[in-house]
């Protein structure tokens, strides 16, 4: 009985401590395994001083205690003024005697309010670490940037850091419903429990808000851009507003998406009309009331006239009627306004590439300043690559702000292993030549192009209630990159990788060097098993999980994955040049000429802008039915490989994480293979070609892939 008894406990007790692992996310806070770096963290380290006492500060000294803590297992003293050396000094400039103000001197020049300074510094002869900022929050962040120091076993001598964040608006889209259910979510249900609101506080809220103040995130949208208007109604109201007070402390601010119609649905009124001076007045009374409780609120974002949600084209206005409208209503109190620009029409026959750029183009210059234009990172819609969306570099006069995609709608929901940074990079790395050569979208999103203040990046969460936050270990990291990213989007998504997997699973070097080159690769290999050379939205239909290039019977032509890879007997893909939709001309006369001729196009996006036979030759002097289908294979071999090298890391981790990767490659692995087989089957139909050596047989008919059903696919 006894024994028994001691197993559960045991059960129990690691239980708890490998949820613990899964949940701390990349706060894992390690004790440091290298005993002289450990002792000479200690040495260095000998107290705290804080000077001030809000909320924020008092997170601030929370997590240097916890993080030292842990890493070097002794609990660091906290002072109110300074004694001895060695102590980490941390407080906001205005708290600052004049004494250490000189010392930080010119560094406050180099940061903005939310920047931080981190500085070895020497006060009558005794060292000390100064963490300030200008304000408290860029106190905080200066703790996390130097608590991830010591977590990464960097030096901490002669610091000398100045750093602050490139973009204005760092912001999650929360894709969740009011039901909890989360649109495109793949890590359980929403973590915003609207029952339970406004009185109980779920621990995990204060997690959430800690772990994005961690990575820089300075405001989350609640809910779906498929909106409800019941969220702006007091009774929901008041349970945002119970969100906004516990984010607050960690600079968070707190952003709501709105329903065009909701004047109609909550407000009794007959129309939704921008022009409608009622309307309006609704607008603005209800921006007040939110302000009212919740002085900070951010403003909202809009999704409108798109797949069938309500805009002010219902009532023949245009996006610029319904934004500034809405400008108007927050611009009182600071609010900003996030407009989609994620449009496209059932009842337009032109490329849906083209769509928005069509329409929100000619807009330049017309919105309100409090407004931003969220655009997608590509022009169809967060596939595995898409060409940098060709509004980047077209709106000069409009802050653009970028929208990524974190949660892996069309990369294998959070099932496969795909590190998403490396994605990002490409897109915000990509040259608009806007004012010729080094206009890259990077600059466009941080306002340095073209002189804006107003800037942003948004992804859309791959956050739930999943005990590991985002389903798959490994897409912890793209939450992690996104905010490093939207930070700063000059970051290497390679350094960025670096830094996760130290904070995340271990320092070892053995360790490190194999699963970051499976991270960075990971991006390509989903490309070649999904999409290679170009070819895009070829997954099933609806819930987008798993290939289905054949699906043609869906009502709207643009909904149908044959409408993008155009696959006949002449050869395959959509053809984007001059000889066909054109949409080459969108972009800068530099970029078009490149993506133009199937010369200059790269290989990565040929069949994004062009539709060539199945002999065209490739560079490397393939036909391309044969580089193609040896893509599709390499794809497989790629997730083989990060098998191989996930086989050996057992001796690094835990055996619950090991276990749960493990697991997730080898559905990753069977999906690769179902992509490969049921695409190559499917598109050999028309090339009427055999596989090339090298490319495995298929082991199931097309007929058995086009079966597949899967009624209760997550996120649909
Ligand atoms: O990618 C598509 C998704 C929709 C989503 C839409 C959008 C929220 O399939 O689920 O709706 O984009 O971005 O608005």
């Amino acid at each position: 009985m006894i024994s028994l008894r001691l197993i559960f406990l045991a059960f129990i007790v690691s239980f708890s401590a490998t949820a613990q692992k899964d949940y701390k996310l990349w706060l894992q806070y390690d004790k440091i395994t290298n005993t002289g770096l450990a002792s000479e963290y200690r040495n260095k380290l000998q107290g705290i001083v804080s000077l001030g006492n809000s909320e924020t500060l008092k997170i601030s000294i929370k997590e240097l205690e916890t993080g030292i803590f842990h890493m070097l297992e002794n609990k660091p003293e906290v002072f109110s003024e300074i004694k001895g050396e060695n102590k980490i000094i941390i407080g906001s400039k205005t708290s600052l005697s004049s004494e250490i103000q000189k010392v930080a001197g010119s560094d406050f020049n180099k940061i903005s309010e939310e920047g931080f300074i981190i500085k070895s510094i020497s006060l009558k002869n005794k060292k000390h670490i100064l963490i300030t900022g200008k304000n408290d929050i860029g106190v905080l962040y200066g703790v996390y940037n130097f608590l991830r120091l010591l977590q990464t076993n960097k030096t901490i001598d002669n610091l000398n850091i100045a750093d602050a964040p490139k973009a204005n608006i760092r912001i999650l889209n929360h894709w969740d419903n009011l039901d909890r259910t989360v649109e495109r979510g793949y890590a359980g249900f929403s973590l915003w429990n609207w029952q339970k609101l406004p009185d109980f506080i779920d621990q995990r809220y204060i997690d959430y808000a800690r772990a994005n103040a961690s990575v820089g995130i300075n405001g989350t949208v609640l809910t779906n851009v498929n909106a409800n208007a019941l969220i702006l109604t007091p009774q929901y109201l008041e349970k945002v507003e119970a969100l906004a007070n516990v984010f607050r402390p960690y600079g968070i601010k707190v952003y709501l998406t709105a329903r065009f119609s909701a004047p109609i649905e909550i407000g009794g009124l007959k129309t939704a009309d921008p022009k409608d001076a009622d309307v309006a007045n609704w607008w603005k009374n209800k921006a007040a009331e939110i302000y009212k409780r919740i002085p900070d609120f951010g403003g909202f974002l809009i999704k409108a006239n798109s797949e069938g949600q309500p805009g002010p084209q219902n009532y023949g206005r245009d996006h610029v009627d319904g934004a500034n409208m809405l400008a108007d209503a927050v611009a009182p109190f600071g609010g900003v306004i996030m407009w989609r620009a994620f449009v496209y029409s059932e009842h337009d026959a032109n490329d849906r590439a083209k769509q928005a750029y069509a329409e929100f183009q000619p807009y330049d210059g017309k919105f309100k300043d409090n407004v931003i234009v969220q655009v997608k990172n590509g022009a169809i819609d967060f596939q595995p690559r898409e060409p940098f969306h060709p509004l980047f570099g077209a709106m000069p006069k409009t802050p653009l702000m970028m929208e990524f995609q974190i949660t892996q709608e069309y990369l294998g929901f959070s099932t496969h292993l795909v590190y998403l940074p490396k994605l990002y990079q490409e897109v915000l790395e990509s040259d608009t030549y806007q004012k010729g050569k080094g206009s890259l979208v990077a600059k466009v999103v941080d306002g340095t192009l073209d002189h804006h203040k107003l800037t942003g990046i948004a992804g859309v969460s791959n956050i739930g209630n999943d005990l590991n936050w985002t389903g798959h270990p490994f897409a912890q990291a793209n939450w992690y990159g996104f905010g490093r990213l939207a930070w700063d989007p000059y970051l290497d998504s390679e350094t960025i990788a670096d830094e996760w997997l130290r904070c995340t699973f271990s320092n070892n070097e053995n360790f490190i060097k194999p699963v970051k080159e499976m991270m960075l690769q990971s991006r390509e290999a989903v490309v070649n098993y999904m999409t290679p050379l170009g070819l895009h939205h070829i997954m099933d239909t609806g819930h987008h999980y798993g290939p289905g290039p054949w699906v043609s019977n869906l009502s709207r032509p643009e909904w149908n994955p044959v409408y993008y890879h155009k696959a006949d007997k002449n050869g395959i893909g959509f053809d984007r040049s001059k000889t066909g939709t054109n949409a080459t001309a969108q972009y800068a006369s530099e970029v078009e000429k490149i993506f133009d001729n199937t010369e200059t196009c790269p290989e990565k996006d040929l069949l994004w802008f062009h539709h060539v036979s199945w002999d065209y030759k490739l560079k490397n002097g393939q036909t391309l039915w044969n580089g193609m289908a040896l893509k599709y294979q390499e794809g497989v071999d790629q997730v083989k490989e990060m098998q191989n090298t996930w086989n050996k890391t057992k001796p690094y981790l835990d055996a619950e994480r090991f276990k749960e990767v493990e697991m997730l490659l080898n559905i990753q692995y069977k999906e690769a293979k179902w992509w490969r087989d049921a695409c190559l089957l499917y598109f050999q139909q028309f090339s009427g070609k055999e596989l090339p050596k090298g490319v495995e047989k298929p082991t199931e008919t097309l007929e058995y892939f086009k079966s597949l059903k899967f009624p209760f696919a997550p996120g649909n």
